[in-house]
């Protein structure tokens, strides 16, 4: 009888650990995920009737990662690390020459896809090896070499183009 009270406490016991261990990692995944919509002239879809390629956690194994060590106008010399744009363009079957980048707190700007071929940007999830939430620029921020380029990138021109929190990016 004794033996059988003990033992319901312990499976109860582990019952408690497991339902907090879900839990707790499901929250941490939440707070991680992201989905950035990708559309316009792409050819590879992850939604084809949408014709949109959603970017998500799932293409950090699929798409080649790449780091930037660089200042920027808002923070002093980090590490950027995340997506490579340029292999990302290649993977979505991309063929414009200009990328509409819009943001969670509406800013928007167009970047030429030469950009992308001229230096290898770096779509960042994650900054000094932590990553981005909405709260920290957020799930992607686009980062250029600036400290690599300093005559060619250190302009206030290009600080436009440091675009953090990117919700949508349609290729044109
Ligand atoms: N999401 C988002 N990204 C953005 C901006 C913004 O308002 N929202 N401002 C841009 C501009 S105009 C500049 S100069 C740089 C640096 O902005 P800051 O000087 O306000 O930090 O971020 C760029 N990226
Ligand atoms: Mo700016």
């Amino acid at each position: 009888m004794s033996m059988s009270v003990n033992c319901n406490r312990g499976q109860w016991l582990v019952g408690l650990v497991l339902v907090t261990l879900v839990a707790l990692t499901g929250n941490n995944a939440r707070a991680e995920d992201f989905t950035v919509e990708i559309s316009g002239k792409i050819s590879n879809f992850t939604d084809p009737q949408r014709k949109v390629y959603d970017l998500t956690e799932k293409d950090i194994p699929v798409i080649k990662q790449a780091t930037i060590r660089t200042s920027t106008n808002w923070t002093k010399t980090e590490t950027f690390t995340g997506f490579s744009a340029r292999d990302l363009l290649t993977k979505i079957g991309a063929t414009g020459k200009f990328l509409d980048i819009s943001c969670l707190d509406d800013y928007e700007y167009t970047i030429p896809v030469s950009d992308i071929s001229k230096y290898d940007l770096v779509f960042a999830y994650m900054r000094n090896g932590v990553r981005m939430g909405i709260e920290n620029l957020g799930p992607l921020a686009l980062i250029y070499p600036r400290d690599q380029h300093p005559k060619e990138l250190g302009g206030p021109d290009v600080d436009a183009k440091f675009i953090w929190q990117i919700s949508k990016i349609v290729v044109k």
